[in-house]
């Protein structure tokens, strides 16, 4: 194929459409009818980083999205290859955070017949149900603005995950009468335009703020991703008013800044007069909003890109839409001029119960460090102490207890500097969130994993050590989900039961990464900092305690609960 044919091809063209508009990573697994397609993405200067599966890939597209504010983009073979990244892209969808993923499919004509292609499956209409969008492109002259409208549709409004199908015809497909300048590319101008509400808006938010004696702001990882930290740092040191972040949402202001109300979450939440909630939803996270976590005559301000998710669960009394940054703009001068500050008896209240809170929080990490039994609160403690010698350290983390606690005892200085399970709360994103974050920041990524949660995507281990990436996996082993206490019929293992002698770290050694085993506190402080330190990928299986570890972690009241006690006493006595 002579050079100019070969630039009027649909796989090209979608190459040239994507670095034009400044994306130049692209997270993948090869196969028919897209090999060809990744080695001209990297002869054309793209970096593809090939992956072991593919809910890891379109995971580590969607983390490059949230952290970088343009979509991360996912390339998957037909069928089963865009299958298993189709719930990766239902979950950044869910999460908004703004992807393109782009699987390669069977010719339409052979789809629409029914004709039983090689790995042929509609992919196009599956997928309509599971993202923001989906897009089939069946013209190479069509690429450029079909990654036009990918990317809009991605990072505009409600950021989320968007579909694009390229069938196998497109890819190889010759555009001749295409002009050979501009190929039908183009930047797109402004892809998600700043949004304003009206001052009207901000007045009546204002009134409601104004009146209140006990305010109180909920951060969401909707701010961390608007990157509108200096608005919101701003707006606390001006007014005083408390702040609660959601888990993603850590490090948006300081947790060690003094407003923050996390280790007052129950009274702040129960008692705030108006609750300001700033990119975050009422969703099961806040208990919809809902008494009696939440003050039964709360008065609800939401600031938010997308109208629809106004009462969705509670009355707004005071919706602001529009980009957190421009809302912020107009809110705190409005704010200013009325000098707004929070009533001191609100922040002393806050104050006392924080106070103690951390005493008894304090003696608990006290005691990990010492107690014979090896558990959570000994383990993580010297990452909390890596990370405020460190901020500029990126967290994942993924599990039930060792996501909940490790929320709880580390602290974040940094906006977006944590990604987690997120809204649904997914088993299976770490390693792929990991390994975007080492790619697309530069900097030393630490996976906090449960050895189950580990489980779910371990063998991208080998994507890690293949790449070279500063990825410390932390493998806290109790044995089990949840725990590894969990036989139920003696001569049958539990369904929460996993192997608690397993060594994870040896996976690391196997591809040439190192691997770490600790066994204490002390072992573990020791070994941490050594690991992250030197800068390559390793593993730390951490050895904790089988009994460690409560059911479902903080949120076992959503675990329904039978009555298996008669059951089980019956089973015991007919062993006995
Ligand atoms: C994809 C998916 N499958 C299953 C679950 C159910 N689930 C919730 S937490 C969890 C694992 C918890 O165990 P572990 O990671 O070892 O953390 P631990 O509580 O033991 O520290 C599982 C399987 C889920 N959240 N997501
Ligand atoms: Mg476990």
């Amino acid at each position: 194929m002579e050079n100019n044919t070969l630039d009027k091809t649909g796989a090209n063209l979608l190459i040239k459409a994507l670095q034009t508009n400044g994306i130049n990573n692209l997270y993948g697994i090869v196969g028919i009818p897209i090999t060809d397609l990744a080695r001209l993405a990297e002869l054309r200067g793209m970096k593809y980083y090939g992956f072991r599966r593919e809910d890891s890939a379109v995971n580590a597209a969607a983390a490059a999205g949230f952290l970088t504010k343009k979509p991360g983009v996912a390339l998957t073979v037909s069928a089963p290859g865009f299958l298993n990244g189709l719930t990766a892209l239902a979950q950044a969808n869910k999460n908004c955070f703004p992807l393109i993923m782009i699987s390669g499919s069977s010719e339409r004509h052979i789809i629409d017949l029914v004709q039983g292609d090689y790995e042929g499956m509609d992919q196009y209409n599956i997928a309509k149900p599971f993202c923001k969008k989906a897009y089939r492109v069946d013209r190479p002259q069509d690429i450029g603005l079909a990654v036009a409208r990918a990317i809009r549709t991605a990072v505009s409004g409600r950021p989320g995950g968007v579909y694009l199908d390229l069938p196998a015809d497109t890819i190889s497909a010759i555009d001749q009468e295409l002009d050979q300048k501009d190929l039908g590319i183009y930047k797109l101008v402004d892809p998600a335009p700043s949004q304003a509400p009206s001052d009207q808006a901000i007045d009546r938010a204002v009134s409601i703020i104004k009146k209140s004696k006990r305010p109180l702001l909920i951060i969401g990882k909707g701010a961390a991703y608007d990157r509108c930290e200096s608005q919101l740092r701003d707006l606390v040191s001006k007014t005083d008013i408390p702040f609660l972040p959601m888990s993603m949402a850590k490090g948006v202001i300081a947790d060690n800044d003094k407003h923050s109300a996390a280790a007052a979450r129950s009274l702040s939440l129960n008692n705030a007069d108006v609750v300001i909630l700033v990119g975050a939803r009422l969703n099961w996270m806040l208990s919809y909003g809902n008494a009696p976590q939440f003050n039964p005559d709360a008065k609800f301000i939401q600031l938010d890109i997308d109208a629809s998710q106004f009462d969705s669960s509670q009355k707004i009394d005071a919706p602001l839409q529009g980009d957190l940054t421009s809302i912020l703009k107009k809110l705190i001068p409005a704010l200013t001029k009325i000098k707004y500050k929070t009533d001191s008896t609100w922040l002393n209240a806050i104050a006392a119960d924080t106070a103690k809170n951390d005493a008894k929080f304090a003696k608990r990490i006290a005691a990990g460090q010492t107690n014979p039994k090896f558990g959570y609160y000994g383990a993580i403690e010297p990452i909390n102490e890596y990370f405020q010698k460190h901020p500029d350290t990126y967290l994942v983390s993924e599990g039930a207890n060792t996501l909940d606690i490790g929320r709880d005892m580390i602290g974040m200085q940094l906006a977006r500097h944590r990604l987690d399970t997120g809204t649904w709360g997914v088993m299976g994103v770490g390693l792929g969130y990991a390994i975007a974050s080492a790619i697309e920041t530069g900097k030393n990524v630490v996976a906090l994993e449960g050895d189950s949660a580990f489980g779910f995507d371990g063998m991208e281990i080998e994507t890690i050590c293949r790449y070279k990436l500063p990825i410390t996996v932390v493998v806290i082993n109790n044995g089990g989900i949840y725990n590894g206490i969990g036989n139920v019929v003696p001569d049958q293992l539990g369904p929460t039961t996993l192997d608690p002698t397993g060594r994870y770290d040896l996976l690391a050694k196997a591809f040439g990464g190192d691997n770490y085993f600790v066994t204490n506190y002390q072992e573990m402080k020791d070994t941490f900092f050594k690991a992250v330190e030197s800068d390559r990928p390793n593993i730390i299986d951490v050895q904790i305690d089988p009994s460690m570890g409560k059911e479902s972690g903080h949120i076992g009241n959503l675990n329904p609960v039978l009555n298996l006690k008669p059951l089980e006493d019956k089973v015991k006595k007919n062993e006995e």
